[in-house]
């Protein structure tokens, strides 16, 4: 059966528990527990040398970086849908991958880690990349029901988890309905798994 390394307040994480649930994939979940370094151990970094969170291991195959990890699920499960298989509708979507995995990383993802896991940086410059990068989500979304195409894709999921997470880094929603719309739409789907809720706000 497919294994998920995974570790729960992990938006990177919660975007592959997300699809494998929306495709309806059976998988194991295999926590890892990073709070005690366990992520850096040498089992753990025989499957992924970054010693990061989220990893997929399907039979002989490891796959890590939650973005390759839903284009892998998208290609194996999707049937085309999740991940469209014309040249077009690709580039569109990998475009999306990038922009999650750079302007929302650094951005409001990064926000989350100064202020909830206390990790170095200056909060305010990523609660600003945050907002800029929500701008143009906001701008885009205005004529689009979802990010790369006229129904879900991997795009859309790899993006919505730290969006929908910036609330814990400082980085309000309001101004973004929009947005807060498009986040509505996806969590309407069958099977969505929503994002983990703030340890203290439980
Ligand atoms: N680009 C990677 C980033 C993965 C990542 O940053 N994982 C975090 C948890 S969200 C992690 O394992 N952090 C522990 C560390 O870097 O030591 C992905 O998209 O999967």
């Amino acid at each position: 059966m497919i294994r998920l390394y995974d570790f729960e307040l992990s938006g990177n994480a919660h975007k592959v528990r997300n699809l494998l649930s929306l495709l309806g994939v059976a998988h194991e979940i295999v926590p890892v527990a990073l709070s005690e370094g366990e992520h850096k151990s040498p089992s753990f970094l025989a499957r992924n040398p970054f010693g990061q969170v989220p990893v997929l291991v399907d039979g002989d195959t490891v796959v890590r970086d939650s973005s390759a990890i839903l284009v892998y699920l998208g290609r194996k499960f999707g049937t085309g849908e999740w991940l469209p298989v014309d040249a077009v509708g690709e580039a569109r979507v990998q475009e999306w991958l990038a922009t999650a995995s750079t302007s929302v990383a650094d951005g409001p993802a990064f926000a989350r880690l100064i202020e909830l896991f206390g990790a170095a940086g200056d909060l305010e410059a990523a609660r600003q990349r945050a907002h800029a990068v929500l701008a143009i989500f906001e701008a885009h979304l205005d004529h689009n029901p979802f990010l790369a195409a006229n129904r879900p894709t991997i795009a859309d999921i790899a993006n919505h988890s730290y969006i929908a997470l910036a609330p814990d880094g400082g980085v309000e929603l309001d101004a973004y309905p929009n947005v807060r719309a498009w986040l509505e739409r996806l969590q309407k789907l069958p099977g969505f798994v929503s994002v983990p809720v703030r340890p203290e706000a439980e």
